[in-house]
């Protein structure tokens, strides 16, 4: 059949209007659909969507979003964030944290020598501002800059703060430890250390290693080991190698007596304290007859062995991320009479969490 003898063909010559029903229609479809696309100027920076399908393209992205540059929001789940026992094998990040006074290269290279991948690994430091800090700065930036030019240890990120807070001026160990000023003291640290994590925590941290820079030795799989306690908080145990007159040969010594167990006569010392009054654990003007983790070393037991404890110290501490995202931080106020770390301890338990030591791990603090 010829093409001109077609029936529709035939309707068409000698109704020309019957098509005009039809193509209106097709016309007033397309207006309603992509109007507002094909009228206006191409916008500087579209919000890619996926799906370009006519269909999809009636979902249109809220008005408030669409002139954002691409990537300009960044989504994390914090529900697919974990933190677990086996947290090398599943790549969870750890941002280490250390509040430096001083430079100790000793510190330095056990940081270096940290098994766990360092590409998960992001370092945070906070430095006072006095000239210690200056000359702490140097050193610091040098050292990184040889650690960050080398492949096989190189940290994902590297942050370094200048602290906008005071802090003592005399750091010699006799001076920080005077009890006169432990309140003012242990307060300015809670400060730079609170700074330090508010401002280096990031969407994918999924635990922070609060470590001292004074701390000169733990084991290579220090984070490892500690992970696998899957514990909200877990302390290692802090002891100094000095050399023993009595013996005289290389020894170990207990060196910080903030991980403890509450006591009766702790609470009752606090009890009986003025509002703004605080406790600090490690003297003997202050007798609390807590049970201190320090001496609950023993070297034939296994080193994962737990204690749940109230204080902790700084000096080498595991923390998952969501503990501090929770709201857990380090009080520089009387919080329940306690400061610092051992406030932020009493902090995470209020939250909910529990707090653990391990009294046969060690890490060693440096000997001045
Ligand atoms: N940013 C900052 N860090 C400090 C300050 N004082 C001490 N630190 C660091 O904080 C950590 C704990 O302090 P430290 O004086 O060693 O306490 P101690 O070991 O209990 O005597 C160490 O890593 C110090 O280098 C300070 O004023 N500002
Ligand atoms: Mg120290």
């Amino acid at each position: 059949m010829a093409f001109s003898k077609h029936p529709f063909v035939r309707q068409i010559r000698r109704k020309p209007l019957t098509l005009v029903g039809p193509i209106a229609l097709l016309f007033v479809i397309y207006l309603f659909f992509f109007s507002g696309t094909s009228k206006s100027s191409k916008p500087k920076y579209s919000y890619k969507s996926k799906n370009q399908s006519w269909l999809s393209r009636a979902k249109k992205d809220s008005v408030v979003l669409k002139n954002l540059p691409n990537k300009h929001i960044s989504h994390y789940d914090l529900n697919k964030l974990t933190a677990t026992a086996n947290g090398l094998a599943n790549k969870e990040e750890v941002l280490l944290l250390s509040p430096m006074s001083k430079f100790l290269p000793e510190y330095w290279d056990n940081i270096n020598k940290l098994s766990y991948d360092h590409s998960l690994i992001s370092l945070g430091f906070i430095i006072p501002r006095t000239n210690d800090g200056d000359e702490v700065l140097i050193k610091l930036e040098a050292a990184v800059k040889k650690t960050q030019a080398d492949k096989k240890t190189r940290f994902k990120k590297v942050t370094i703060l200048r602290q906008d807070s005071d802090s003592l001026s005399s750091q010699a160990e006799k001076d920080r430890h005077a009890l006169a000023v432990q309140k003012e003291r242990r307060a300015m640290m809670a400060v730079a250390r609170n700074s330090l994590v508010f401002s280096t925590i990031s969407p994918s941290t999924a635990w922070c290693l609060w470590l001292d820079a004074d701390i000169v030795e733990t084991p290579p799989t220090l984070i490892q080991d500690l992970m696998r306690h899957d514990k909200p908080i877990v302390s290692a145990n802090v002891f100094q190698r000095f050399h023993n007159p009595d013996t005289n040969k290389p020894d170990i010594r207990p060196y910080d007596f903030n991980n403890w167990v509450e006591s009766e006569e702790g609470l009752k010392i606090a009890a009986s304290l003025k509002e703004d009054e605080i406790i600090v654990e490690g003297y003997a003007e202050m007798a609390t007859y807590r049970p201190l983790m320090a001496y609950y070393y023993d070297a034939k037991s296994d080193i994962h062995t737990e204690m749940a404890l109230d204080g902790i110290g700084g000096g080498a501490v595991l923390v998952k991320a969501d503990v501090h995202r929770d709201g857990a931080m380090f009080p520089s106020f009387p919080f329940y009479h306690l400061i610092e770390t051992e406030g932020f301890a009493k902090m995470a338990k209020r939250l909910g969490y529990t707090v653990f030591g391990l009294p046969n791990y060690l890490v060693y603090h440096y000997n001045e």
